[in-house]
């Protein structure tokens, strides 16, 4: 074999491994590619799951809410579900509670809604404390006008199950009103 054709055969030999090293990279690309088309999908799937999380508690419900003291029916024109309960005017005695059994842990927001104020006698400074999983905190709502629609107290961190909530207290300028509270898991 003369130096020509040693020369020719090893930038054929050349040709071919670069070529099929190209070959290769493409179909690791197209795989990784799939790889994360796949992935993508999956995390936008759970994230659709994630944020059908949401549970509304209301005033009328027979499970996730608790009294202490006296809580009669309310009415204050555009309440959630059917009506909703008031206490008179306190110094803490009265409280209810909306206690969610979260299905996982996470950031969920909370919300509330009320109705109106017809008989102009509820609070402007209705303590709703949010306990979560770092702590608590009290939102004092002015009560004498509709939430109209929900009113977010904010985003708060909760593990899954029974041990976070929302409370409301009489322990306020006027009657307070318990309607509903509803999570919506963020994240
Ligand atoms: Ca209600």
């Amino acid at each position: 074999m003369g130096k020509g054709k040693v020369f020719v055969v090893m930038v054929g030999i050349c040709a071919v491994v670069v070529l099929s090293g190209c070959a290769w990279r493409r179909a690791m690309a197209q795989r990784t590619g799939a790889a994360k088309a796949a992935a993508e999908a999956k995390a936008a799937k759970a994230g659709v799951e994630a944020a059908s999380v949401r549970i509304v508690l209301d005033s009328s419900d027979t499970q996730g809410v608790e009294k202490v003291g006296e809580w009669p029916d309310g009415l204050g024109g555009n309440d959630w579900g059917s009506g909703c309960l008031f206490a008179f005017k306190g110094k803490g005695e009265c409280k209810f509670v909306w206690r969610p059994d979260l299905p996982k842990a996470g950031r969920y927001r909370v919300s509330v809604w009320f109705g109106g104020d017809p008989n102009s006698d509820h609070a402007t400074d209705s303590p709703f404390t949010v306990f979560n999983d770092e702590g608590k905190e009290t939102f004092k709502i002015d009560q004498t006008k509709s939430s109209d629609g929900w009113k977010a107290l904010g985003v708060f961190p909760f593990r899954a199950g029974k041990s976070g909530y929302v409370e409301l207290t009489n322990n306020a300028n006027g009657n307070v009103v318990a309607d509903a509270v509803q999570f919506e898991l963020v994240k």
